[in-house]
């Protein structure tokens, strides 16, 4: 009766052994699991991190490339007008580029045609054709005195006019609003336009910073 006894106790403490045990692993499999998907230990959370990251790369691209944005334009500059609106705008720190591409263009009617170089003849600067038009006329009454008559000049917004002829590169100052805009005009006299023939094509570029 009692080794009967004994022998119902053994396998019940096997059994009870085999329970235990059967718990212990479920509850080292529910620990292993259960924690990789917040934690990232499981094999589920490197993919989960994999996706994340190509995700934050691309969400960064779009700043680097508009970094380093380039913008190119054509504008048709007329001779016998006055400062003409390229429509190309400009901030502080970008680097623009305008280039003769076409065209012809002079300062006074039956003369000879050229490019954006303006006048060939060394001479005729815009100072002097305007006292050779109006003698007494400030220098003033031209867009640019000193450069030829008939060249290519610009201005950023109502900054000092510079020359542009058939190409200059520059950089934008800094104390120049962001989203002011290059006018271009024939470096003639102000009040001599009229008489002027012809125009040209120059491509404007702006690389951005
Ligand atoms: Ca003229
Ligand atoms: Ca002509």
């Amino acid at each position: 009766m009692e080794s009967t006894n004994g022998s119902g106790c053994a396998k019940t403490i096997a059994i009870l052994a085999s329970i235990a045990t059967i718990i212990a692993v479920v509850i080292a499999v529910l620990a292993w699991l259960l924690p990789f998907s917040p934690v990232g230990t499981s094999p589920l959370a490197p993919r989960s991190s994999e996706k994340t990251e190509p995700n934050s790369q691309v969400s960064n691209q779009p700043d680097v490339l508009n970094g380093g944005a380039n913008e190119t334009s054509k504008f048709t500059v007329s001779a016998n007008q006055s400062w003409q609106d390229t429509g190309v705008t400009l901030s502080a720190g970008d680097n623009i580029s305008i280039t003769y591409l076409s065209g012809q263009w002079d300062w006074t009617s039956e003369y000879p045609d050229f490019d954006a170089q303006g006048d060939p003849n060394p001479q005729n600067t815009c100072e002097h054709i305007s006292k050779l038009i109006a003698p007494g006329a400030t220098p003033g009454i031209c867009a640019l005195p000193s450069a030829q008559a008939g060249a290519l000049v610009g201005k950023i917004g109502n900054g000092t006019p510079f020359l542009v002829g058939d190409n200059y590169t520059f950089t934008i100052s800094n104390n120049v609003k962001s989203g002011t805009r290059l006018y271009l005009m024939n470096n003639d006299v102000f009040d001599g336009l009229g008489d002027n023939s012809g125009k040209i094509e120059v491509m404007i570029s702006i690389s951005s910073q």
